[in-house]
């Protein structure tokens, strides 16, 4: 190992010996270090990831898959934050149609995502998100206050479509306008919301997505029309990353996690 590595190793471990205290010297050491030439920021990541303790969060089961992540769309928003940040996490997966004891306990509301920080269980994934960003700001997620709520209406406006039963009541064009206007936004300042790289916007929006497409095109037969291209680019941008892979749900998964919706 080369001595700046060996440099950015002790620093690394000093900086996260897990208390709060350190982590102020920790933002120091890296401010100081990400100027200096031979610094490698993957390597100090994965050091990062390497000496903190697995992080703590409970996700939805797969409910036709053992062992996989379900289909809650907060869930894998938080594990992408978890991936993005390179942070260790130890993912147990709830079964909501049978929640456990153990489960109840940390979470009354017997809601998932909770992650545990320090000795407290955290619900709701703004919440938690926030959290992450805020203990963990390196690589930075953040996403301008003035940008985070960009597509934050298409998620209500899907689910008023898929749950209609009326072709005319007006659900599927409140869906395309809501799409329509992201497109624009991303013409003018994409790729991602933020930009050209990708942040926590799209880290909630990229799951809701993915259960959009999956949902409308399994139930209605619908899919987002071909002229709305950023959007298109967008999904296929975020879909593809490795991140969004190792959370995703089972497309048969989203299909069954809808059903009660589309038949209530
Ligand atoms: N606002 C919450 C919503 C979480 C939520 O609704 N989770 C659903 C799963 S997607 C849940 O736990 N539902 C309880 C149940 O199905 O019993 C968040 O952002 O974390």
């Amino acid at each position: 190992m080369s001595t700046a590595r060996v440099h950015q190793t002790a620093t690394v471990v000093s900086a996260l010996s897990s208390n709060v205290k350190h982590r102020v010297s920790f933002r120091r050491n890296y401010s100081v270090l990400s100027t200096r030439r031979g610094f490698n920021r993957n390597f100090f990541l994965s050091l990062v990831a390497s000496v903190s303790d697995p992080i703590e969060v409970c996700v939805k089961a797969s409910t036709t898959f053992p062992n996989k992540p379900g289909d809650c769309p907060f869930c894998q928003r938080v594990l992408l934050t978890l991936e993005e940040k390179h942070l260790q996490y130890d993912m147990k997966l709830v079964d909501l149609s049978n929640k456990p004891e153990w489960f109840l306990k940390i979470s009354p509301e017997g809601k998932v995502p909770v992650v545990k920080f320090g000795e407290k269980w955290v619900p709701d994934s703004d919440v938690i998100t926030l959290s992450i960003e805020e203990k963990f700001p390196y690589p930075s997620l953040a996403t301008p206050p003035e940008k985070s709520s960009v597509g934050s209406k298409i998620f209500s406006s899907f689910i008023g479509f898929l749950k209609s039963k009326n072709p005319g009541d007006g659900t599927e064009q409140a869906l395309l306008d809501e799409l329509s206007s992201f497109n624009d936004y991303l013409k003018e300042n994409g790729p991602f919301i933020n930009g050209e790289k990708v942040s926590a916007a799209d880290l909630s929006l990229g799951p809701k997505l993915y259960h959009l497409e999956i949902a409308l095109g399994h139930y209605k037969k619908w899919s987002i029309p071909e002229s709305l291209s950023f959007v298109k680019s967008y999904m296929k941008a975020i879909f593809s990353k490795d991140s969004f892979i190792k959370t995703r749900a089972l497309p048969e998964d989203v299909v069954t996690g809808w059903r009660p919706k589309v038949v209530s």
